[in-house]
């Protein structure tokens, strides 16, 4: 019943540490070292190297390190097993930090002061909305989007958002599926896309989409957050959309190449904010638990947390 730690990352020596410390009865490998294939039961994946994975003739799960799945699908060689991702209330509370934090950054337009401040300028005369006069339309009303759409209803914000299906959350108007779109995005001053990325969202968040959000909001122009994956979002369409006016700023953690190249015009347009794809880093001990707590489940013949469905990708 051997763990196999697959990480493509200087982590992978700390993971089977503390998965050792965790669960001292199991065997835990890894991947860059001798092992029998046969053993091995369980995965514990975070990008790993593509191709790694097959030939485990007794792999009965795979566990990836993140929420996100991509990294797992993106391999061609993926094992048919049982896949389940990480949920934590630690990692949840994290992504809703980021996202309260950065709708208030745009809220109170605490870039405009940070650039007063730093050329001494004293101008208090910008006006300031109230959170409900803002309409947050949150992508993906998950594990993680729900949490962070309830917590800015909370702080008094108009908030709505979407799903592929139907949800009823208390205080807050929800849209679903295609149909549901456009009138979302109608509605929608700051958009924040919390989605997976899977074939189905892939480049959603592109120009097309940026000239559908409202016009008429109280900020002067939509804003996008992006803490989603970077596949989700045509990085083209974020600067057009910048240069046209059909955004007014962006919040991105996520990219199309990461980490974000040196070229990137990300990294200099004066209304982007960039941070390295750490919204939400997840607390390794409380994942550790969470994978030997899936794993006990499986063995008792219980639907481990975290389930990933494989036609959905997600
Ligand atoms: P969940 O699987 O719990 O939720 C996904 C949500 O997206 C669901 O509400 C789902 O709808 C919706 N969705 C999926 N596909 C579509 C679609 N085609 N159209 C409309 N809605 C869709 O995921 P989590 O909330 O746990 O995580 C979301 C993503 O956040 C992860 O996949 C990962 O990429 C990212 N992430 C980023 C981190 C960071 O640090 N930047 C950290 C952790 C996660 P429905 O409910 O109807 O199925
Ligand atoms: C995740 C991430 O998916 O950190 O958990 O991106």
């Amino acid at each position: 019943m051997t763990i196999l730690v697959a990480v493509a990352m200087q982590r992978e020596a700390d993971w089977i540490e503390r998965l050792r410390r965790l669960a001292p009865e199991r065997k835990i490998v890894a991947l860059g070292e001798p092992f029998d294939r046969r053993e091995v039961h369980w995965v514990v994946s975070w990008r790993h190297p593509h191709g790694a994975l097959a030939g485990l003739p007794n792999l009965a799960a795979i566990f990836s390190l993140g929420a996100g799945v991509d990294h797992l699908f993106a391999d061609p060689r993926l094992p048919d097993v049982p896949i389940v991702r990480a949920i934590s209330p630690d990692l949840t509370a994290r992504m809703s930090e980021y996202v309260v934090l950065h709708c208030l950054l745009h809220l109170r337009q605490q870039r405009r002061y940070d650039a007063q401040q730093r050329a001494r300028v004293w101008d208090d005369d910008m006006g300031q909305p109230a959170a409900s006069d803002v309409r947050v339309g949150v992508m993906g009303l998950g594990e993680l989007g729900r949490d962070a759409a309830e917590k800015l209803r909370i702080l008094g914000f108009d908030v709505a958002g979407w799903s592929r299906t139907r949800k009823d959350i208390s205080g807050i108007e929800t849209f679903s599926g295609e149909a549901g779109l456009d009138p979302f995005l109608a509605r929608t001053d700051i958009l924040v896309c919390l989605l997976p990325l899977t074939p189905d969202t892939r480049g959603l968040l592109d120009l097309g989409l940026f000239r559908k959000l409202a016009r008429n909001g109280r900020l002067g122009g939509p804003v996008l957050i992006n803490a989603g994956r970077g596949g989700l979002q045509v990085e083209a369409g974020i600067l057009a959309a910048l240069n046209e006016g059909s955004l007014l700023a962006a919040t991105l953690d996520v990219f199309e190449t990461e980490p974000l190249p040196q070229e990137s015009l990300l990294w200099e347009h004066p209304r982007v904010t960039v941070t390295p794809h750490n919204a939400a880093l997840s607390d390794a001990g409380a994942i550790g638990r969470h994978i030997l707590t899936q794993i006990a489940r499986i063995e008792r013949g219980e639907t481990p947390d975290g389930l990933v469905d494989p036609a959905r990708q997600y």
